[in-house]
């Protein structure tokens, strides 16, 4: 079989290694058509068959994927949108001071790549400009929890060999806010590509939203970075507000000592988890988001939900 991978594409061209070569392929015609629920049927780290008349070649099928990063296309409009796929490691990248160290965000991404079954690890970069007591306690309670959090600055070139070391040979995905640092993560661990790096603006900052499109990149360490454009909000595609519970590991372990074996740890009598919450045994922020998600998510269930998939 001619099975190549996909490093990017807009629609209907893709970019995809093939036998060590990159090559420009586009979508065969009936691949076209599959895109009533889904926006962009094809994505970065699609594993693919091409078929070929000797001389061009056309993106004719996707394979089975393992994973899959997707989002909700737009707020409001049940349509998937499928970021990357076959992600060995997640790497998720937050900063301090600018843009602030924002866990609820943090927080949706860990439950749905949890869901999705994808290792995910947690990047804190910019400690450069030091690390404040309230960034400290949001850090250690990750680490508690039992994510790994690596601390980085691209500025200092602090812990960057650990990025490159879990990089080797895997397919990995940058995620995070605009204006984090992934960019230049990027660059750091590889010189050779110069991916556009940009300001954060100073007066929101929120970050510009330097780089435009996910794009899967060939390290000289062997392994594929996906470099994604930063996201605002992350709506977190197929997630049942029931089943939230059991994506903060932190919360799962603890649910078999609830009362009720249905427990949703909202307010339920005999609690364990709210009980945990309230003495400090797991971190009282991370309780906090669960609830304001497990809110939302109930809010759109009818939106993103789909039982089927
Ligand atoms: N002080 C400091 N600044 C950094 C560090 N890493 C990146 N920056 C700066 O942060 C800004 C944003 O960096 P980018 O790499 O473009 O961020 P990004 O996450 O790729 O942003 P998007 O492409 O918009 O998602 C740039 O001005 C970088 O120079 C760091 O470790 N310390
Ligand atoms: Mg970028
Ligand atoms: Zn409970």
């Amino acid at each position: 079989m001619n099975k190549a991978l996909v490093l990017y594409g807009n629609g209907i061209d893709y970019t995809v290694s093939y036998e060590g070569n990159e090559i420009i392929t586009h979508l065969k015609g009936r691949l076209l058509h599959t895109t009533k629920r889904s926006h962009h049927p094809v994505c970065p780290g699609d594993f693919v068959r091409l078929e070929t008349d000797g001389k061009d070649y056309v993106l004719a099928e996707v394979l089975p994927r393992i994973n899959k990063i997707s989002r909700p296309a737009n707020y409001g409009i049940r349509k998937e949108q499928v970021i990357a796929s076959n992600i060995d490691y997640l790497i998720l990248v937050a900063s301090v001071y600018s843009p602030k160290l924002n866990t609820g965000f943090l927080d949706r991404i860990l439950a749905y790549s949890n869901m999705q079954q994808i290792e995910t690890k947690i990047v804190v970069n910019k400690i450069d400009y030091g690390i404040c007591d309230e960034e400290l306690y949001y850090i250690d309670g990750y680490r508690k929890i039992g994510y790994e959090v690596i601390e980085t600055s691209v500025l200092e070139n602090i812990n960057i060999e650990i990025i490159n070391e879990i990089t080797k040979g895997k397919i990995s995905a940058f995620l995070g806010n605009s204006g984090v640092g992934k960019s230049s993560l990027l660059n750091l661990i590889d010189p050779s590509f110069k991916q556009k790096v940009n300001d954060t603006s100073s007066y929101s900052l929120k970050g510009k939203h330097t780089t435009k499109q996910a794009r899967l990149f060939k390290l000289s360490n062997g392994g594929y970075i996906l470099d994604t454009p930063g996201i605002r909000e992350f709506g977190m595609w197929n997630m049942d507000f029931e089943e939230l519970k059991n994506f903060f590991p932190e919360i799962y372990k603890l649910s078999p000592e609830c009362k009720y074996q249905n427990c949703l740890h909202t307010n339920e009598p005999g609690c364990a988890v709210i009980k945990a919450a309230n003495n400090g045994e797991i971190p009282e922020f991370r309780y906090e988001n669960y609830l304001k998600i497990f809110q939302s998510l109930y809010e759109n269930r009818h939106l993103y939900f789909k039982k089927d998939q």
